[in-house]
């Protein structure tokens, strides 16, 4: 199918972990095959040029940064952190968190001057300098490897800053969140000078990950319509170049097909059923290119 002569493009991944299950979906949601790589270090893929490193998410920037793996999914919160020289392609949806700063709940905490001259624990170092510097904010960062959130109970710090999903964590520590310092998702990056052969493969990759992404925001819906409403309902449906309509075997009615965004789903399903819709249909979109 591919006559690239022979080129792979090499994906690092994290091997196991929270970005690990959304990784490998993305790459099967874009029909690329992976022949079983469980347990092992490298494997290929069947049907795309394509190789597959799996790695410690930390070590993926360094690996990407010095043409070890040519692309890498990582969170963006270890790509700013790690400040390697590799290219930020594309976000990726998935894995979002923030990074924030936490006291024990019982502190009064009122901004964050209160954070002059506190110690405050973290796994994130840059970021969180860059945060203290932006807001003129003089602390000791203390760097830990893990376990952040018990910090402050056993004396080592008066803060944390640490990622937070639910929150739930920080709860059961006795912590409260009082900044947000960085917001972070997953994204696809890349080493800053790909051969063009690589780019090119880069390239096949990329329009089926926005396909997938497009087709995940919206929606296929069906509905049927007396004829006299076929107005209002066409302009409350835009789709994407302008509905289908065909007639029903019912005398003054007829089917409209269209797609609509995930986002503004529930308010356009209010507005036809006010307009006159009935037996209104919504199905998942498999793949959608514009
Ligand atoms: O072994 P390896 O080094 O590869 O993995 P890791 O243990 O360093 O990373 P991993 O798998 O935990 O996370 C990978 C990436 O997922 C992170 O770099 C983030 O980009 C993203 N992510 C999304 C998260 C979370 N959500 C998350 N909740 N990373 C970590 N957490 C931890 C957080 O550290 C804290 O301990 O979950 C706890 C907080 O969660 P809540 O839900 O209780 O708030
Ligand atoms: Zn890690």
């Amino acid at each position: 199918m591919f006559d690239m002569e022979n080129v792979l493009l090499r994906l690092a991944l994290q091997k196991s972990g929270r970005l690990s299950e959304d990784s490998l979906n993305l790459i099967s949601r874009c029909g690329i095959k992976m022949n079983n790589g469980l347990g092992t270090l490298k494997t290929s893929a069947s049907n795309f040029p394509m190789e597959f490193l799996f790695l410690r998410d930390d070590d993926i920037p360094g690996y990407v940064a010095d043409g070890v793996a040519d692309i890498g999914i990582v969170g963006e919160n270890v790509l700013f952190e790690k400040n390697k020289l590799v290219m930020e392609v594309h976000k990726l949806g998935f894995s979002k968190c923030r990074l924030s700063i936490a006291v024990p709940r019982e502190v009064n905490y009122k901004g964050v001057s209160d954070l002059n001259g506190k110690r405050i624990a973290t796994t994130y170092p840059r970021i969180l300098q860059r945060f203290l510097d932006e807001n003129g904010i003089e602390a000791k960062i203390h760097e830990i490897s893990g376990s952040v959130e018990i910090a402050p109970n056993i004396g080592l710090a008066d803060a944390i800053c640490d990622i937070v999903s639910t929150g739930s964590t920080l709860f059961t520590n006795g912590l409260k969140e009082v900044e947000t310092v960085f917001r972070s998702e997953a994204v696809l990056i890349g080493h800053p000078h790909l051969s063009e052969t690589k780019q090119q493969i880069l390239h096949k990759f990329l329009f089926r990950i926005k396909a997938h992404q497009t087709a995940q925001n919206n929606k296929y819906i069906l509905l049927n319509a007396p004829k006299e409403s076929l107005e209002t309902i066409i302009k409350i449906l835009p789709g994407m170049k302008s509905p289908t309509v065909t007639p029903l075997a019912q005398e003054g009615w007829v089917s409209v097909h269209s797609v609509i965004d995930e986002n503004d789903f529930w308010d356009k399903i209010e507005l036809l059923k006010d307009a006159g819709a009935q037996g209104i249909l919504v199905i998942p979109i498999e793949k959608m290119i514009i």
